[in-house]
């Protein structure tokens, strides 16, 4: 051991105990510092402690202190905070000087200026708060303010709240599409107008092409959801999903994606294959009249349209259940049929659009 060691390994416990001194005048070690420290003393502290918050923390700053934090110097070498807030050169200075020492914080830059760092960046170690970083590495896009934990989810292809597992809330399968392009056909949660109060389970269609939002009926089968065109001959169709613009919430009569049809006849010279979605239409009174059914039960929607009867010599009917799911359809004549609203064309031929003419509300909670 050379002089400096020897010297050091003396001298540093003593500084450790004039700091307690200087703290605590009352306690015993006051009474020890007027003396030599002895050798138990040097022995129980070891030159490291010095650097130990433990000790350093709550050290009151005093100038009696200037000489013992001169020799205090020779303790170590290594940068310290002190509790002012300030860098010191070591930790026996932050203590004397700096109002006690403090451990150093890890900060992460920051570098769009939303108070969340980059946690992909170094970090550094500082006294204070550096220009341009924050105390945190929870951005997980540095370069967009408009990313950060608790930032609202926007349907828009970004992780915006650095939350992988949550999603925007969406209105539309073509938000759904736009959130994760990778999303597959199938059933989602929509809410209509954003509501959290009125969610509904849409079917997602053409999800890699167009996304289209269809609305899955549960009563399907025989003598539900389905449109009939009777005459010499007949034909039907019948549905298990309609399409629905889910922020008006009108539904495509004509659209056939999932619907079958059975049967054919000539209406005039055209081949009639298919009918609209909730038409019923008679002519020659021949059989029985047409009809046709419109059943929502098991969805959170109701018919919100009025139906009418048009045609030659055309009757008909429409009957709604008592909370508007249900609406079975009569219509006759020569011809004659009944639709919701008025459908331009009651059969489905070539080149006719009907579009979105039966109106759906939501069933409120
Ligand atoms: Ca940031
Ligand atoms: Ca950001
Ligand atoms: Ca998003
Ligand atoms: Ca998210």
């Amino acid at each position: 051991m050379n002089a400096l060691s020897r010297t050091l390994l003396i001298v540093t416990p003593w500084i450790g105990l004039a700091c307690d001194v200087l703290e605590d005048p009352a306690s015993p070690a006051a009474a020890a510092a007027d003396d030599d420290v002895d050798e138990e003393a040097a022995e129980a502290l070891e030159p490291g402690e010095l650097g130990d918050p433990e000790w350093l923390q709550d050290t009151a700053p005093d100038p009696q202190a200037g000489l013992l934090c001169i020799l205090c110097i020779l303790g170590g070498a290594e940068p310290a905070c002190g509790a002012d807030g300030e860098s010191y050169a070591n930790a026996c200075f932050a203590a004397c000087e700096g109002g006690g020492a403090v451990p150093a914080v890890t900060y992460w830059p920051d570098d769009d200026g939303d108070g969340f760092g980059d946690a992909s960046a170094p970090p550094t170690n500082a006294c204070t708060l550096p220009e341009g970083a924050s105390d945190n590495g929870d951005d997980c896009d540095d370069a967009d303010d408009a990313v950060s934990p608790g930032s609202p989810e926007a349907c828009d292809g970004v992780d915006n709240d650095c939350d992988a597992a949550s999603h925007c809330e969406a209105t539309s399968c073509a938000d759904i599409a736009l959130e994760d392009p990778s999303a597959l056909d199938g059933d989602y949660t929509l809410h209509v107008d954003l509501d959290p109060d009125r969610p509904w389970t849409a079917y997602c269609h053409d999800m890699a092409g167009e996304p289209r939002t269809y609305l899955s009926l549960v009563a399907v089968g025989e003598g539900r959801n389905f449109a009939q065109y009777a005459g010499d001959a007949s034909v039907r169709t019948a549905f298990t999903r309609v399409r629905i613009e889910p922020t008006t919430l009108a539904v495509d009569i004509d659209d056939l994606t999932f619907a079958s049809s059975s049967g054919g006849l000539y209406h005039g010279q055209e081949l009639v294959t298919s009918m609209p979605y909730g038409v019923a239409e008679g002519c020659g009174h021949v059989a029985e009249p047409g009809v046709a059914n419109v059943d929502l039960t098991g969805t959170p929607f109701k018919i919100a349209s009025p139906f009418c009867t048009l045609g030659f010599n055309a009757f008909g009917s429409v009957t709604f259940s008592q909370d508007d799911q249900v609406a079975d359809v009569v219509g006759d004549g020569n011809c004659g049929w009944t639709s919701p609203t008025c459908s331009y064309d009651p059969h489905q031929l070539m080149n006719t659009v009907n579009g979105w003419i039966l109106q759906l509300a939501y069933v409120e909670p």
